[in-house]
């Protein structure tokens, strides 16, 4: 189901800023935290996914994350994602992508004007140096930092609740002068992402368009609705989008 609205196209002389949430992943295969009611093996994910969680049970937190870091191998880029790598190609504003997400599709889709604000499962970071290096393989308290040689002080490069998100100054920086802001596959519940929306909304030429299969938490800000899935939607509006 599309709005009238919504199906208006974008001109390709204007910037734009995207956020994209788990939603935007879903149709690859991984699961988005409202889908498993923010759980995981029982526990809130806010408490695995913390500084606390991993002093309390650093084990369980490492288990978390090399599960999820295994399974990047088994999902694909849906078209979703490679809509976006294709309207950054082709458009002629300045583009910015902002994911919430830890996976690397958008990358393996071809985005590269792409900000990781809440990290990323492929890398690692060492509490000792600060190194961070691409990580593919398991991390445990005893991994040993390439960087420095110490042990013990490995954890996933991801921002935990009671964190503070990556490179948050050019995100604020862009969202002040976007033209357009496109929201994609988010609940709205996790701020500062979530207040980006209020953000652009301050910018009264800004038009702000939300793809979701649902009403959201930020619904309210945004002037038009795309109601369906991203792999069907996206192409279709990344197309209207693009055609002169
Ligand atoms: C911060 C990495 C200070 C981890 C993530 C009380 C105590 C402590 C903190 C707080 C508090 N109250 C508020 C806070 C702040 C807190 C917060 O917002 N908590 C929430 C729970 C209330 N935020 C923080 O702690 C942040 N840091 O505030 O620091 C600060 C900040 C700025 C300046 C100075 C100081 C840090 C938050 C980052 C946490 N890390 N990720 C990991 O992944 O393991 S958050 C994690 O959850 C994700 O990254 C994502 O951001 C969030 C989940 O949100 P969504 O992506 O929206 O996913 P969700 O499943 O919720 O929704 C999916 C949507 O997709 C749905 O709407 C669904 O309808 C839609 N959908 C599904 N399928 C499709 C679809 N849409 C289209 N097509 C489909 N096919």
């Amino acid at each position: 189901m599309r709005q009238a609205a919504a199906a208006e196209e974008v001109s390709a002389e204007r910037n734009i800023v995207v956020l994209t949430g788990a939603g935007m992943s879903a149709e690859s295969g991984v699961p988005t935290f409202r889908g498993v009611d923010g759980l995981w093996e029982g526990h809130h994910i806010e408490m695995v996914a913390s500084p606390e969680g991993f002093a309390r049970d650093p084990e369980l937190v490492h288990r978390f994350y090399n599960l999820r870091r295994a399974a990047l191998k088994t999902v694909e880029p849906n078209a979703g994602h490679l809509a976006l790598a294709r309207l950054e190609r082709e458009w002629r504003g300045r583009f910015l992508l902002v994911t919430q997400n830890v996976d690397d599709l958008h990358e393996r889709a071809g985005s590269e004007r792409l900000i990781h604000m809440h990290g990323e499962l492929r890398k690692a970071r060492c509490e000792c140096c600060g190194e961070v290096s691409s990580w593919t393989k398991e991390l445990s308290s005893v991994t040993r930092c390439l960087a420095c040689g110490e042990v013990g002080g490995m954890r996933p490069h991801i921002v935990w609740f009671g964190e503070i998100p990556f490179e948050l100054e050019t995100i604020m920086t862009a969202l002040k002068s976007a033209d357009i802001f496109l929201c994609i596959g988010t609940s709205g519940v996790v701020y500062p992402a979530a207040g980006f929306a209020r953000q652009a909304a301050s910018r009264p030429d800004c038009r702000l368009i939300e793809m979701n299969i649902e009403r959201t938490e930020i619904s309210r800000h945004f002037h038009e609705h795309i109601v369906g899935p991203v792999s069907v939607e996206l192409p279709v509006l990344v197309e209207k989008s693009l055609m002169e």
